[in-house]
């Protein structure tokens, strides 16, 4: 890992403070004399490439994250153990040229594969051939951004420190370490990235006309791991495999090393009424029966128990920054529950969207900021609604064969008219068209379909009357005779 150039035509390295220096008196008159501090509360996946971002235009830029440095730690707590990357992360991470490094640390699935209650496997392709998401290591991920945002000369990385408090007017923030010590720092932006229930936006919440809303769903999740068999991957690799079951759900993305992570979901209560090795093996049996051979009966009889179902949030709130002194990005703004596989996606679009608004507004925080909370909340707030929709919708009724059904249709109907229906799905994961339109257009193209779906019903009673008219039946074969419906009626 090199140190980095930051964005000059010419190219040199050189040091953040340099560039400010020589930029500050060849196009800006006064002012940024030394480069303004940006300090990044969080060093997650959002806040992980933030600081990139920000390296890269030059800022004095500083990462506070409560845990250690996880590429020193020996076992990594956290969420989620894998996740799907698509098309809006990549891009995130093109800006900063870690797209190739991540993709190719990534596993390929071109298409899910779902599994009915009889173990029968049907798959559906994402897209062409050609289009796929990616199953990243959450970890691995994690810890290729924090070596690549460290590369920065501008760059410091603070582990170890845990963000307590900090003023809105003054920009001062107040952070406790494991030793019990304080640490005090002012910066100029800060930018908060810490998470679900994220620290910088409880100073949000104390103000008045800050929206906010969250909502746990009455799912958890747990996570349990299939081993390879005989070296090789236990089902196929390039898949995402989906055991859809109504109130339960299973998913399963495939590791580097060959394993798969199994992602079961299901409401709270029914984790509970499971209490023994047998109870977990019944229900296998009934819902998961396909996979009991491949997580193994006495693994999955352990590791049910090691931890119990985690929760799911969806948090919605607006504005997203105060003055030009604080900006949320990722899950501190919007946690989003994970039916879509946009969560990381939607947060490292932010990055973006943040990025070409500095660019647009020429790095002016006061303009910047309130720019950023007016086009980035409809669009947070669109994914936010689509995934709990998507919960709802495929708790409610969708076990394998609607699932397919669907699907099927979505594609059928984006082959015959592709470019008048293209499925939401695919709007979502495979383009960047802003999460709020890509929501307009399905229900202007449910519109659409139902309306053909009207039409073509219509039609067919118009035109069935039609025949019958131009072709009336012969009324006595219709009627049938009192003798033989009697003998119908006798045999039955
Ligand atoms: P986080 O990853 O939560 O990082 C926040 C960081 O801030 C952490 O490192 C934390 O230690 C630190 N921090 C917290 N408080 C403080 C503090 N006070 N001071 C300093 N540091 C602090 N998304 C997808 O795109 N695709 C998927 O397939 C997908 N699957 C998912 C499956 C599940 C089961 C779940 C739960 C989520 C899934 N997601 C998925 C969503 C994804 O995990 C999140 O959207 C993503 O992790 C958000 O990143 P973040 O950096 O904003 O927050
Ligand atoms: C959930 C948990 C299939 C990883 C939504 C699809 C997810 C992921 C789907 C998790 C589903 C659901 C889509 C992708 C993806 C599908 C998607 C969900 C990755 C509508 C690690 N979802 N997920 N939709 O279309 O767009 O395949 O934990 F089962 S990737 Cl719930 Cl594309």
């Amino acid at each position: 890992m090199g140190t980095h150039q930051i964005e000059r035509p010419w190219g040199e390295t050189v040091s953040g403070s340099e560039r400010q220096r020589t930029s500050s008196t060849m196009e800006e008159p006064i002012g940024r004399l030394t480069p303004k501090k940006v300090a990044i509360v969080g060093g997650g996946l959002v806040g992980a490439l933030n600081a990139c971002y920000f390296a890269k235009r030059g800022f004095d830029v500083e990462v506070f994250e409560t845990r250690e440095d996880i590429r020193q730690a020996k076992v990594v707590k956290g969420r989620s153990i894998n996740l799907a990357l698509s098309h809006r992360g990549r891009q995130a991470l093109k800006h900063v040229g870690m797209e190739d490094k991540i993709v190719s640390q990534g596993i390929p699935m071109h298409a899910r594969m779902i599994h009915s209650t009889s173990g029968k496997q049907s798959p559906i392709p994402y897209g062409k051939k050609g289009q796929f998401i990616l199953s990243v290591d959450r970890a691995n991920l994690n810890k290729e951004l924090l070596t690549e945002a460290e590369a920065y000369p501008n760059m410091k990385m603070n582990f170890d420190h845990k963000l307590k408090d900090w003023n809105p007017e003054t920009g001062l923030m107040t952070f406790t370490r494991l030793d019990g010590s304080r640490d005090q720092i002012q910066a100029d932006l800060i930018v908060g990235c810490d998470g679900a229930f994220s620290a910088i936006r409880k100073q949000f919440l104390r103000r008045s006309r800050f929206n906010y809303s969250q909502t746990y769903i009455p799912h958890g999740y747990m996570e349990l791991t299939m081993p390879p068999v005989n070296g090789e991957f236990a089902m196929k690799p390039d898949y995402l495999h989906i055991w859809p079951r109504n109130t339960f759900m299973m998913i399963a993305l495939p590791n580097l090393d060959k394993t798969f992570t199994c992602t079961l979901f299901m409401p709270f209560d029914e984790f509970e009424k499971i209490t023994t090795g047998d109870e977990v093996m019944e229900f296998f049996q009934e819902y998961f029966a396909d996979t009991i051979p491949l997580i193994g009966v006495d693994a999955l009889k352990r590791d049910y128990f090691r931890l119990p179902g985690l929760a799911m949030v969806s948090i919605k709130c607006s504005p997203y920054h105060i003055g030009d002194k604080c900006v949320l990005m990722g899950d501190a703004a919007h946690a989003v529950v994970p039916f879509y596989g946009q969560g990381m996606n939607a947060g490292f679009e932010d990055c973006i969207v943040f990025d070409e608004i500095m660019e647009q507004l020429n790095e002016d925080f006061s303009a910047v900021l309130p720019e950023y909370t007016r086009v980035r909340v409809p669009d947070d707030h669109a994914i936010a609604d689509l995934a709990m929709y998507n919960y709802i919708e495929m708790r409610a009724h969708v076990n394998s064969k609607w699932f397919l059904f669907r699907k099927h249709l979505d594609n059928f109907l984006h082959f015959f008219l592709p470019n008048t229906i293209v499925p939401l799905y695919t709007m979502v994961t495979f383009t960047r068209e802003r999460y709020h339109k890509a929501v307009d257009r399905w229900k202007w193209q449910d519109k659409v379909i139902n309306r053909g779906l009207l039409f073509g019903a219509t039609g067919a009673v118009l035109g069935g009357s039609y025949l019958l008219i131009k072709n009336p039946p012969d009324i006595n074969k219709l009627i049938i005779p009192t003798e033989k419906m009697w003998a119908r009626l006798m045999s039955l």
